[in-house]
């Protein structure tokens, strides 16, 4: 090896789903495992709401503001492009990043608004970091609800959801970008056995290859 990038680089990795697949609760296992194994890896959640622009969106969200559409969506990018500096500097240094949502759910929320078509909606995330896995956590709208009932937010809407999950499927056809689909009905340790082995070998084989671009 030569050069000042000796180190082995971290690996980018995304959870994806509709409300209520357990992202939120599966990155937070996942991080743990990964950490037990002996891993430098940190967890990151998309919307970022500490920033500026985050508290633009959180305010959307729980309906505090209205802002026209095509603001929104600009916004929730621009909260993923004000993390990519730091993105890049713990992957470069050997830190994983475990991801709950990303700019697939930026493109699939979207384009379920009337108006709005997928291709648009994808632009504004050209150029982020290429997640190395994205793993979409599969959940029927019928096992969804069995979860129990919406919470107050925006997007919180069983027709909205479903849109969301068609768009989900599309963006899902893209060979360029490595799904993994995970039955998310399954049990809690269940899914988290298979989000954390393929994790595991997502992060020995994204070491050896260059970050990508969305
Ligand atoms: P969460 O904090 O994971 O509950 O996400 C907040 C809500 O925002 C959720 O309904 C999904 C939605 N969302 C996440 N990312 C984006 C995005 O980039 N664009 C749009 N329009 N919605 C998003």
């Amino acid at each position: 090896q030569s050069g000042v990038m000796a180190g082995k680089r971290g690996a980018l990795i995304v959870l994806e789903g509709v409300d209520k697949a357990g992202k939120t609760t599966q990155c937070n296992k996942l991080v743990q495992a990964l950490q037990q194994s002996g891993q430098s890896v940190e967890m990151m959640r998309f919307p970022d709401r500490t920033t500026i622009i985050g508290q633009l969106i959180s305010a959307y969200l729980e309906k505090k503001s209205d802002l026209e559409d095509h603001v929104v969506h600009l916004l929730f990018s621009a909260n993923r492009w004000e993390m990519v500096p730091s993105m890049k500097k713990k992957l470069e240094q050997g830190t994983t990043l475990v991801v709950d949502r990303y700019a697939f759910s930026g493109a699939a929320f979207t384009s379920a608004k009337p108006g709005f078509c997928l291709d648009w909606c994808k632009k504004p995330d050209v150029g982020l970091p290429k997640p190395d896995l994205v793993m979409f956590l599969q959940l029927s709208p019928a096992q969804a609800a069995l979860r129990g009932q919406f919470g107050e937010e925006r997007y919180e809407i069983d027709d909205f959801q479903r849109t969301v999950q068609q768009k989900f499927d599309q963006l899902m056809k893209d060979p360029s970008v490595n799904w993994q689909e995970i039955d998310a009905s399954q049990s809690i340790e269940d899914v988290h056995r298979e989000i954390t082995t393929h994790s595991l070998n997502t992060i020995n084989t994204a070491q050896n290859l260059p970050l990508g671009e969305l």
